[in-house]
């Protein structure tokens, strides 16, 4: 089943055709209305009439996260602000989100890429959707919620936590879909296999699953544990929210909606683009949103894109699930982190050395975060009173910085290994 069949099984060339069609008007947009790619634009003597093929998106600059915090709130808007009828940011914790914006027409556009991916994983009008992804400034509530409406299904908007209630519903209702990240239908799965649901009157056939890193393992337990399909649906905030990539029912990589999309993967050092086949990190420039578009925004996403013809028809180009990135971002209980958090917060503390270690497992379905942390020569001959302070302190200076709770674990000078190369700072356990 396809949700815009002539878009989603054109031949390459026409995909090819539409896109440098609206690249170039893309470009011309950018360059008349965002004053930060005008400026990009003439410090490298290209003018919007330059790109005459999609090989010319070469020589355009590439948009990095720091950019748009630069530009903070506003400053990337292509459109004035009484055009922009939605804000939404990006799930970082510390500091000042990246804020993106769309327009009417953005979110009918997304609205309908969402349907187009909720159709590609097998779902209808006839289904009833459970939405458990975030409502609020993360993307991925809304953006399902608006997918699942414009198909046509009935949406259930639960965002996400209050497990029991979700369990109830998903009874009385027949809930045939679950969105929601992968690890929060593991828990869900947990909770439901302890007891108090009467499997008779689960009706769930798919589940949509994304936002974090997951594995082939991970879907195999999720589609035994719920008797389900599971799906991968991938995107961000900065190029649209969910509905950039989604999985048919093939299971062979994400279909990247490319009408809409242009994606590039390339080589993370020295910014080249790779052919398709080939590992590195995936680069997307936006061509139709009207508020806030991109120009080949770095993903940090590591990937590889392979062009062949989908069992399904589709001719849109496959991604590989992501599983890595090319910094040290870890996404844990839905929260990004990033090592150089720990690190300031060390450096704040005078009896704590900036050695440390931060060590991710998935106790049952729970992402858990155990921080190491070396603590000076002085503090450890000190009395145990002293180092039960310290933990505490630093516990509770952490979660405020980080936003989600992570255990301490003090630990003699000198015991974390040191490195020659670049420091290991991350043991990932979750993805083995
Ligand atoms: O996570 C949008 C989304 C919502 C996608 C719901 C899917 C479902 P951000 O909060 O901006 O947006 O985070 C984007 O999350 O660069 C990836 O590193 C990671 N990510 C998103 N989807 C996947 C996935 C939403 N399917 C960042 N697999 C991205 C692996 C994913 N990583």
């Amino acid at each position: 089943m396809y949700w815009e069949k002539e878009y989603e099984t054109m031949s390459r060339g026409q995909i090819k055709e539409i896109q440098l069609k609206r690249l170039k008007s893309l470009v011309e947009r950018l360059y008349n209305n965002v004053p930060f790619y005008r400026k990009k634009f003439k410090e490298r003597g290209i003018l919007p009439g330059d790109i005459k093929t999609l090989e010319d998106i070469r020589h355009l600059p590439f948009t990095t996260k720091q950019d748009l915090r630069d530009t903070y709130p506003f400053g990337m808007f292509a459109v004035p602000m009484e055009e922009v009828v939605r804000l939404h940011g990006s799930s970082g914790t510390t500091g000042k989100p990246v804020v993106v914006g769309y327009t009417k027409n953005d979110l009918k556009t997304w609205g309908s890429l969402m349907a187009r991916c909720m159709t590609m994983a097998g779902v209808s009008s006839k289904d009833v959707v459970q939405n458990a992804y975030g409502y609020g400034l993360f993307t991925g509530g809304l953006g399902v919620h608006y997918g699942a409406e414009t198909l046509g299904a009935a949406v259930v908007p639960m965002s996400g936590g209050n497990t029991a209630k979700q369990l109830m519903l998903m009874q009385d209702f027949g809930t045939s879909v679950l969105a929601c990240t992968p690890t929060y239908a593991l828990y869900m799965a947990e909770e439901a296999h302890a007891g108090g649901v009467d499997w008779n009157k689960i009706k769930l056939k798919v589940g949509i699953f994304g936002a974090e890193p997951w594995s082939d393992a991970m879907r195999q337990q999720l589609e035994e544990r719920w008797n389900i399909t599971a799906l991968d649906i991938y995107g961000l905030s900065e190029v649209l929210g969910p509905g950039v990539a989604c999985e048919c029912l093939c299971k062979k990589g994400l279909h990247i909606n490319e009408d809409h999309f242009i994606a590039e993967v390339i080589d993370p050092e020295t910014g080249e683009q790779l052919p398709y086949g080939e590992k590195g990190e995936l680069v997307f420039t936006s061509l139709t949103k009207e508020a806030f578009p991109v120009l080949r925004y770095r993903t940090r996403d590591i990937s590889v894109l392979y062009e062949d013809k989908c069992q399904c028809g589709r001719t849109l180009v496959r991604m590989e699930r992501v599983t890595g990135r090319t910094d040290d971002m870890l996404i844990i209980r839905g929260v990004n982190v990033f090592p150089s958090q720990v690190e300031s917060v060390l450096l704040e503390f005078g009896e704590t050395e900036p050695h440390y270690l931060l060590v991710v497992d998935r106790k049952g379905a729970m992402d858990d975060l155990e921080i190491w942390v070396e603590v000076s020569d002085r503090m450890f001959s000190d009395k145990v009173r002293g180092l039960e302070d310290l933990e505490k302190r630093l516990k509770s200076r952490l979660f405020s910085v980080l936003g989600i709770s992570a255990k301490i674990k003090l630990v003699e000078p000198k015991s974390i290994p040191r490195s020659e190369g670049k420091a290991k700072r991350i043991v990932d356990k979750r993805l083995k």
